[in-house]
C-alpha cells in the first residue's frame, strides 16, 4: 500500500475498524475513507454499490459485522446470519466490480469446530460440527471466507481473509447483555467495588478456556497481512496462549481492585469449552502479538474509566 492510496475501513465505528484506523493513521496512511452505519447501511445492497462506484477504493478492510458475546448471539440468530451475511455479500461483490486491488476481510475463530483439535488450525475449518450458540455467527463469517476463495479464484480477486481470537481494548461494547466476557466482567468487578458489593456473579462453570487478543495488535496484524500476505488460505490471528474464565475473572478482578467472592452461574452456557488459534502461518509471515493480557486488562479499564466513568449502559 502506498501512503495516499485510498483505503476504505467498513466498520471505523467498531473495536476492530477503530483499530485500524488508528493504526493506519499511525504508519502514516491518511487516505482513509469511512461512513458510519447511519450514512452507509452495507447491508443495502444498492448503496454499497454506488458508495463503491463513487468512490473507487484502493484497499477495503471489511471490519464492520454483527458482533457480541455469547447471549447475544443465542438470542439474536436471525439478525447475526442475515445482517452478516448480507455485509458480507454486498461489500465483497461491489469491491470486486469497482476494482478494488485488495480486500481484507475479518472472521472469526467461531468458525471452527466445537471439538477441534488444540490449537486450532486453519485447516481445522468445515471438519466438524459447530458450536450451537454461535453456529448463526460461524456460518455467515464461513460464508464471508468463502466468497474470498471463490471470488479469488473465479475472478482473481486479491481478497484475504484473517481470523481473529477472542478480542478486546478500548472502544468495546461494555453493555452486559450484548457484550463478550472480557469487558463484561470489567464493568461487572468495577460497579461490584464502586457499590461495595460481597460478590460477583460469572456466567457459566468458570472452566472454559479462551485466548484474548489485545484488538490494537489485531489491527497491526491486519495491516501488516494486507501488505505481506497473498493467498487464498485462511489466516489465524491470536497470541497462542489461553487462560480458564475463572483465571480470567481472577485477573479482572486483580486490575480493577475488587476483593469480594466470585462466583459462578452455571444455567448460563459455557459455551465452546477450548477456542485456542494455531498461529504458525501468521508467525510464518513475521507478526506476532505484543500485548500482554495483564497489561492489555490494565489499559482497557483506564479506557473504560475514562470514557464511560462507570456509566456504561
Ligand atoms: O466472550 P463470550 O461471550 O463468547 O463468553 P464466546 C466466553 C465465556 O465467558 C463463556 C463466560 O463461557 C461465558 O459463559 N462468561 C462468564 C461470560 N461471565 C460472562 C459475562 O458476564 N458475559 C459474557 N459474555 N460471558 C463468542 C461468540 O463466543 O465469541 C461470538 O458468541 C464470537 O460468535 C466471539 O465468535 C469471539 O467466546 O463463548
Amino acid at each position: 500500500m502506498e501512503k495516499n492510496d485510498k483505503i476504505y475501513v467498513a466498520g471505523h465505528r467498531g473495536l476492530v475498524g477503530g483499530a485500524i484506523v488508528r493504526n493506519l493513521r499511525s504508519r502514516g496512511f491518511g487516505n482513509l475513507l469511512m461512513r458510519s452505519s447511519a450514512e452507509l447501511d452495507l447491508r443495502c445492497q444498492r448503496a454499497v454499490e454506488d458508495f463503491f462506484a463513487a468512490e473507487r477504493p484502493d484497499y477495503v478492510f471489511l471490519a464492520a459485522a454483527k458482533v457480541g458475546g455469547i447471549l447475544a448471539n443465542d438470542t439474536y440468530p436471525a439478525d447475526f446470519i442475515r445482517d452478516n451475511l448480507q455485509m458480507e455479500v454486498n461489500v465483497i461483490d461491489a469491491a470486486h466490480r469497482a476494482g478494488v486491488r485488495k480486500l481484507c476481510f475479518l472472521g472469526s475463530s467461531c468458525i471452527y469446530p466445537k471439538f477441534a483439535p488444540q490449537p486450532m488450525k486453519e485447516e481445522h475449518l468445515l471438519t466438524g460440527e459447530l458450536e450451537p450458540t454461535n453456529e448463526w455467527y460461524a456460518v455467515a463469517k464461513i460464508a464471508g471466507i468463502k466468497m474470498c476463495q471463490a471470488y479469488r479464484r473465479q475472478y482473481g480477486f486479491n481478497a484475504i481473509a484473517v481470523m481473529p481470537t477472542n478480542l478486546y481494548g478500548p472502544g468495546d461494547n461494555f453493555d452486559l447483555s450484548g457484550s463478550h466476557v472480557l469487558p463484561a466482567l470489567l464493568r461487572k468487578f468495577h460497579e461490584a467495588k464502586q457499590a461495595g458489593e460481597p460478590e460477583v456473579v460469572v456466567w457459566g462453570t468458570g472452566t472454559p478456556r479462551r485466548e484474548f487478543l489485545h484488538v490494537d495488535d489485531m489491527a497491526d496484524a491486519c495491516v501488516h497481512l494486507m501488505e505481506v500476505y497473498e493467498g487464498e488460505n485462511i489466516v489465524n490471528v491470536g497470541v497462542g496462549e489461553d487462560v480458564t474464565i475463572a483465571e480470567l475473572a481472577g485477573l479482572v478482578g486483580q486490575v480493577v481492585g475488587y476483593t469480594g467472592r466470585i462466583v459462578y452461574d452455571a444455567s448460563k452456557p459455557d459455551g465452546t469449552p477450548r477456542k485456542l488459534l494455531d498461529v504458525t502461518r501468521l508467525a510464518a509471515t513475521g507478526w506476532r502479538a505484543h500485548i500482554g493480557l495483564a497489561e492489555g486488562i490494565t489499559s482497557t479499564y483506564a479506557w473504560y474509566l475514562e470514557h464511560l466513568g462507570g456509566r456504561a449502559s
